[in-house]
């Protein structure tokens, strides 16, 4: 036996040599990745739009000082669901088989948190998932139950539903935080997926910025009021602020002077889930501003233009907890000497209008909605206060967090590219990638956007719309950044359509895109009548 004890020893002085040996290698890096839920690079002031210039987002702007800020970062299929699956598997969407909300995410398929915990991560998400089922594959999660609400949203977590009181951007905040400080097993690099639910319609700001930006006055873009000549699928959707927001819902329009009873508020849910004194705090903030409505008697272009500012105003309001809760987050790494060794990036599911061409919502791949914000900061490696115009997508993430981890042999059948090079200015943004994919599905739907299919390259944009329609729309973004022109029948560009048509074909050969996707019963036609589509 005692010959067994000297034996143990030994063989434990060796294990924990080997230990020694592991721990001399460099440490995997952390990573925080943050998304909100429908923010718009043009809400973003490290972005430089005049919109967010008015209402600055200091912290997530920190991001971009101490790391690089992308500009020409897309997603796969601009909505919810899809989108997350799209950054969960690495996969398009008809791979991975999430191709609109209320789609069924299969689970058991591999994805990225799975593969960092194989690689040694401890994992968690908090906040939205919107995948239906339970997350797989993070070691803790608390998630916002369905789209979630702004006041005292229901979670599940191990299973249990429970309404927690306050404000959803905060107790996100808070779960994050309190993840890293004392739940997480301190022994692994960590991944950690923070979803914001903000800035998502209906745009509640918390109380203490309800009146935050009730002073400024928002500019409205140029093509607020437009006839969308030239596209039919943009002539027929049901996303226009001044026709098809909810007065009472997302405007929070009240019914008449002196009055905090909602106008139009068909989901009363949002309202009636606050408590008595958030209400009374709430009905006190907007009282004021609904009643010099009232007085104001504004009507035609007036009447829409004042529904566009009091969108613009509560949306960054909204935007205004969230940068704070970057914020705190940003501070927790600095005080805890985590920010040299954690990559940090924030970013958005998709794009969003903030009413270039009367719109609101997303689902296009026109610019607003295709292009997300994408802001990444890890000081070992990344060049503070850079740039970079490299075509990029959320298809990326998952391969770049498995070669930060050191596991590249687990990105095999993965259909992005590592944006490793392109973070650490090893490669030229322009021989990064030559062209995106892009494929939207969910119609009819909410907003009655059509489904429609393209590429993109730096300059030029194809696509078609299908289903109950069969148009195609060509745009040059150099001569025409705010896609209103559409160039489909004109002879000076039918060479370079003829090479776009090609890559398409290519494009979807490589990523095993075959007909049926295309071959779906015609989505009955449906009208300005279909309004209260659920
Ligand atoms: C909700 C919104 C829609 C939005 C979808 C999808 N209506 O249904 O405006 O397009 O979500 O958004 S709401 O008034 O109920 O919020 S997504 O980001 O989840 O895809
Ligand atoms: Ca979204």
């Amino acid at each position: 036996s005692v010959l067994l004890i000297i034996s143990a020893f030994y063989s434990c002085k060796t294990e924990t040599k080997n230990t020694e040996i592991t721990e001399a290698k460099p440490e995997k890096p952390n990573i925080i990745f943050i998304m909100s839920d429908d923010h718009a690079f043009q809400a973003i002031s490290a972005y430089g739009h005049p919109v967010s210039q008015l209402a600055p987002t200091p912290n997530i702007d920190r991001i971009a000082q101490n790391g690089m800020r992308m500009d020409r970062a897309y997603v796969t299929n601009s909505i919810c669901g899809p989108s997350r699956a799209v950054i969960l598997t690495g996969k398009h969407s008809h791979i991975n088989g999430f191709r609109q909300n209320g789609d069924r995410f299969d689970g058991d398929q591999p994805t990225l948190p799975k593969k960092l915990q194989e690689l040694g991560y401890t994992t968690a998400i908090l906040g939205k998932w919107h995948l239906h089922g339970y997350p797989q594959g993070f070691d803790h999660w608390k998630i916002i139950k369905d789209q979630g609400n702004y006041y005292n949203p229901d979670f599940i977590e191990a299973g249990d539903t429970t309404r927690i009181e306050g404000y959803a951007t905060d107790i996100i905040t808070e779960d994050a935080i309190s993840w890293l400080e004392q739940q997480r097993d301190t022994t692994k690099p960590f991944f950690m997926m923070v979803h914001h639910k903000a800035p998502h319609r209906n745009w509640m700001p918390a109380l203490r910025y309800a009146n935050k930006y009730d002073s400024i006055n928002f500019p409205l873009p140029e093509t607020y009021f437009t006839d969308h000549e030239g596209s039919q699928a943009s002539k027929e959707q049901l996303q226009t602020i001044y026709e098809d927001m909810y007065e009472g819902h997302d405007l929070k329009m009240t019914k008449k002077l002196g009055s905090s009873e909602l106008a139009h508020n068909p989901w009363t849910t949002d309202f009636e889930r606050m408590t008595a004194e958030q209400r009374a705090a709430w009905d006190t903030a907007y009282q004021a501003k609904n009643d010099a409505f009232h007085k104001a008697d504004l009507h035609g272009k007036a009447l829409a233009e004042w529904k566009g500012q009091r969108y613009l105003r509560d949306y960054m309001a909204t935007i205004a907890a969230v940068d704070e809760g970057v914020g705190n987050i940003l501070d927790y790494l600095e005080a805890n000497n985590l920010d040299e060794n954690t990559i940090v990036v924030y970013t958005s599911d998709q794009g969003f209008y903030l009413g270039e061409k009367g719109f609101f919502d997303k689902r296009y791949m026109y610019e607003e909605s295709y292009r997300t914000p994408l802001l990444i900061q890890y000081p070992k490696a990344i060049k503070a206060g850079s740039q970079s115009e490299a075509l990029v997508q959320n298809l990326d993430f998952a391969q770049t967090f498995l070669d930060y981890a050191e596991g590249n042999n687990l990105a095999a059948d993965m259909q992005g590219q590592s944006l490793r090079p392109v973070l650490e200015q090893q490669v030229a943004d322009d021989d990064f990638r030559e062209v995106l994919y892009y494929h939207y599905y969910d119609f009819p739907a909410f907003h009655m956007v059509k489904k429609h299919y393209g590429i993109s390259t730096k300059r030029y944009k194809l696509m078609h719309f299908y289903d109950d329609i069969d148009t195609w729309e060509f745009y040059d973004l150099e001569s025409d950044p705010q896609e209103i022109q559409n160039k489909i029948d004109d002879p000076a560009y039918a060479n370079v359509i003829e090479r776009l048509h090609k890559k398409l074909d290519s494009v979807q050969e490589v990523y095993g895109v075959t007909q049926k996707e295309f071959e779906q019963a015609p989505a009955a036609r449906v009208t300005r009548e279909y309004k209260n589509f659920e």
